[in-house]
């Protein structure tokens, strides 16, 4: 009987480290990994079920800046949109933009407010 106990844990063990292993590892990945110590500063996106802290976030122009989500109820993500940035909740990335207002909507399928978490970042 314990035998089988075992036996599960050891599976069980397996599968998670199967799947955490599972998730592509892009070049662009690579590259944030790289630049994350030059960032001199750092945005958190406070992620709920279902909206975004703040309808609009300030960024410098130009500098790297660490982008971070947080969740803070549910499970989302961050897509910015016309660039190829997304963030999962609970996660950081350096992203380097140029002046401009960039929208960005949750990437994670969350629910019923799913459609409703779109926000601004306003880099300038
Ligand atoms: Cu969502």
């Amino acid at each position: 009987m314990q035998k089988n106990i075992i036996y599960f844990l050891v599976i069980a063990a397996l599968a998670l480290t199967l799947s955490a292993c599972g998730g592509k590892n892009t070049d662009s990945d690579k590259n944030s990994q790289a630049t994350e110590e030059a960032a001199s500063q750092e945005v958190v996106i406070k992620a709920s079920s279902w909206e975004f802290d703040q309808t609009e976030y300030a960024l410098p122009k130009d500098t790297p800046v660490k982008l971070t989500v947080e969740n803070i109820s549910g499970a989302h993500g961050i897509e910015i949109i016309g660039q190829d940035i997304q963030i999962r909740g609970g996660k950081s990335k350096v992203v380097n933009l140029p002046a401009g207002t960039y929208e960005f909507k949750c990437n994670i399928m969350c629910g019923t407010g799913h459609s409703k978490m779109v926000a601004k970042l306003v880099v300038s």
